[in-house]
Order: C-alpha cells, then structure tokens, then sequence
C-alpha cells in the first residue's frame, strides 16, 4: 500500500468503460487509496449541473486529487503515476528518447485504435440512436482497427511488453482496446490474445476490472 506517500484525498470518477478502466487498473497498481464515484456515460449522471461544475466537458473519467481537477484518461494516469509512482511500478523512463517512444505508443494506441477507431465504431453502433447509423463508417473503421493491430501485431513478436521487457502505462491502454476488440468480436491475432490474456491475470487488472464494473 502506498499510503505514507499520498496525502491528499484521491477521487475517481466514472465506471463501465475501457477508458474508465485505465485509471482505476493505474491506481491499483500503484496500490492506491482512492474513493470511485461510479458513474456512467449517458446515465444523466454526467449531465448534472454539479458534475458540469466539476468537468465542463461532461465526460468520464474525472479524476479530483486535493484542488487538483483533471480530465482525459492519458493525463489522469499520467498524474497519478508522476505523483504517486514507486520505482518498478509503471515506472516513467529515465531518459528523453525512452519517453518519447512511451508517447509515441500512447498516442498511437489512444489516437488510432481508442478514438479513431473503436470509439467510432461505438458512436455509429451501440449509440447510433444519438450519432446516426453509418455502414460505411463502420466498415472503414473495422479495417482500421485490424491495420492497427497489424502494425502492433508486427512490433509485438517475441516482446513480452511494449517497453523495455517491463509492464508500463502502453501496456494499460493497448489491453483495454484488446478487450474492447474482443467485445466487438474483431478476430485478434493468437499472438496479441496471449499477450492480452497473459496481461489480464495482473492482480491489479483483476481489482480493478471488478471495480470498474460496479456500474
Ligand atoms: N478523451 C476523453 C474521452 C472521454 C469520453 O468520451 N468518455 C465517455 C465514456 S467512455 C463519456 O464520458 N461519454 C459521456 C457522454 O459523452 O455524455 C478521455 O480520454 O478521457
């Protein structure tokens, strides 16, 4: 437990969702004492006036950490890991070059597979009665999703992790769309379901996969 080193009072908001997922698993690993407020997207709980005072954006995840309000899912796990890391745990690389290749992978999972892809598969699938049915936007981004995992597929072979041989915040993002993948039922490469079934038995995956599931 990580307690003597976090003073302040540590709030995550948001439930359900791979993106909500990502912070909850950060704060498990880093062993963590923080309150959830599980709340889910387009449950009106994001939809309050309170919570709009809180996040203008009215989205999930929210992360409060004493005066400290922060959106974004890459920058509350960033925080929580440059505040409260501990060395061998999702530690930041030492050097600039080996930071850049961490950003270079967030922003590739995060830009391409989350947002670009997966996410609108969701807007145009599973919330289509508020983004508008669209095949041909569904169709462009399955083929998008299985370029991307060609290119990690590739990268991937004979790595146990993304970096460096150690577990690190890419690792966190890219199983959480593997996951997300498989609900989807996109065919994954037997390589990449290894690494993502061999990731998922993480005891901090395991808490918190449950507690994120609290909605
Ligand atoms: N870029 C944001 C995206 C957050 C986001 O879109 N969250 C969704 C749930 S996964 C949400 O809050 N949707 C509620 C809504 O749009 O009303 C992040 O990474 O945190």
């Amino acid at each position: 437990m990580n307690s003597k080193r976090q003073e302040s009072k540590l709030i995550l908001w948001g439930a359900g969702t791979a993106r909500t997922l990502r912070p909850i698993w950060v704060a498990e690993e880093l062993g963590l004492i923080y309150k959830l407020n599980p709340i889910g997207p387009r449950t009106g709980e994001t939809q309050t006036d309170q919570y709009k005072v809180l996040n203008p954006k009215q989205k999930i995840p929210f992360c409060e950490d004493g005066d400290l309000g922060l959106s974004e899912t890459i920058a509350i796990c960033r925080y929580l890991i440059n505040k409260y890391g501990r060395p061998h745990t999702l530690q930041t690389p030492d050097t600039i070059e080996a930071r850049a290749k961490e950003d270079e992978w967030l922003a590739f999972i995060y830009g391409e597979l989350d947002e670009t892809s997966l996410y609108v598969m969701r807007r145009h699938g599973a919330l289509s009665s508020l983004y508008g049915e669209a095949p041909a936007a569904m169709n462009a981004a399955e083929a998008y999703v299985k370029r991307q995992l060609d290119v990690i597929h590739n990268y991937m072979l004979g790595r146990e992790y993304i970096l460096n041989e150690s577990f690190s915040l890419p690792d966190i993002f890219l199983t959480t769309c593997l996951n997300w993948v498989n609900a989807y039922e996109i065919e994954l490469q037997s390589e990449l379901e290894q690494y993502r079934a061999r990731i998922v038995q993480r005891k901090a995956y395991i808490k918190a996969n449950k507690v994120n599931q609290q909605k």
